[in-house]
């Protein structure tokens, strides 16, 4: 049995540019720091080979300190590891991957499909770089033949999911007709579910780990335990932290405190800890004279990384009563109505908005901005 480990998108040395600078520099530590992991784990459970299937670096220009701490690492993982630049860190001449790398990386430098034969396992791997931040050709619209008495495999950033993407597009029927075991795939970074495509099995590893609410859960990257032919795949968690969004109902709350408990609840149904920042959604119709307090809920939810809250909840009203409510009172509600129920969006949470304070006035009730 051979083991290969199939990684993607690590983007080492990424800005971060929505933290502060010493937030940024944190997050670029834990970066590096799942790298060593990410090396640890190769060198303890004895991995065979390990594709790194592109966007290891976030640039092209990422800085030289953090590349040689990755070519010091890949030169201790006992194993050799092939890369594919993306577009991310594509190949360029006198570039990051041009010179400092150890024997055992193996390193795509041409947009041509080509291979790197490993005896020993087996085991082809097949693959090509990015040699700028876009690649519009098919990578597989060519003529090639792999040799059949290797497990053969594609290691590649690409993008199998838009037929017209700019970042090497493979289409379902290239990877139906292609001769490959299995497809290392980096550049989705919310992976989709493993497919088969007459006997090739195409995954994509997701990203290590997630960098914002776009790249949800944690990240992390793919084992091949592989027998003869047969390929089992195991998902391998890399990432310490992740993002998550949870939308709430909280239909009903006069207060925070209804909400704060809704959240806690949902928190602790789900397991989270001080390893994630959650995103939450409130949604549904709460007291007419009640709007979330983002700070005070935020202040009161503890156990988590952080929390974002957005909020999406409408007043209760009651319509029959407005609806025939002959004062200004009524005639203010039956202005917004129209607003409220076909507006965009935007007009939507203004109106809202507007209907909320514009009954407290009338009311005589504390405004809550
Ligand atoms: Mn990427």
């Amino acid at each position: 049995m051979i083991k290969i480990l199939h990684c993607a998108d690590l983007h080492l040395d990424s800005p971060f540019s929505g933290l502060d600078p010493i937030q940024s520099e944190k997050r670029r530590e834990e970066q590096r720091e799942l790298l060593r992991n990410l090396v640890c784990y190769i060198r303890n459970q004895h991995v065979d080979l390990v594709l790194v299937a592109g966007d290891l670096f976030d640039s092209a220009f990422t800085g030289s300190t953090t590349v040689k701490y990755t070519a010091e690492l890949f030169k201790s993982a006992g194993c050799p590891i092939v890369i594919s630049p993306g577009n991310h860190d594509p190949y360029v001449k006198n570039g990051i991957y041009s010179s400092g790398f150890s024997k055992n990386v193996r390193i795509f430098d041409d947009e041509r499909l080509s291979f790197f034969d490993f005896e020993e396992l087996g085991v082809s791997v097949w693959g090509y770089a990015f040699t700028s931040s876009s690649y519009e050709k098919h990578p597989l619209d060519l003529e090639y033949s792999v040799n059949p008495d290797r497990l053969n495999i594609l290691c590649a950033h690409a993008d199998i999911i838009q037929s017209l993407s700019k970042y090497a597009p493979i289409s379902p029927g290239e990877l139906n007709a292609s001769p490959f075991d299995y497809a290392a795939f980096g550049h989705i970074h919310n992976a989709p579910d493993i497919g088969n495509y007459n006997g090739t099995l195409a995954a994509y590893s997701g990203c290590a780990e997630g960098r914002s609410f776009d790249e949800l859960d944690f990240g992390g990257a793919i084992l091949l335990e592989v027998e003869g032919r047969k390929i089992t795949t195991k998902k391998i968690q890399l990432a310490k932290r992740r993002y998550m969004i949870e939308k709430i109902d909280v239909t009903g709350a006069e207060n925070d405190e209804n909400v704060i408990e809704k959240i806690r609840l949902r928190i602790q149904m789900r397991n989270y800890h001080d390893d994630t920042s959650l995103r939450v959604i409130l949604q549904g119709s709460v007291a007419s004279d009640y709007a979330p307090n983002k700070q005070v809920i935020g202040k009161y939810v503890e156990d988590l990384y952080s929390i974002d809250i957005k909020d999406e909840t409408l007043p209760t009203f009651d319509e029959e009563i407005l609806m025939q409510d002959i004062s200004v009172r009524g005639e203010f509600y039956r202005t917004l109505l129209k607003t409220i129920r076909e507006g965009s969006e935007e007009e939507r949470k203004t109106a809202i908005l507007a209907l909320r304070l514009g009954l407290s006035a009338l009311d005589d009730k504390p405004i809550i901005l």
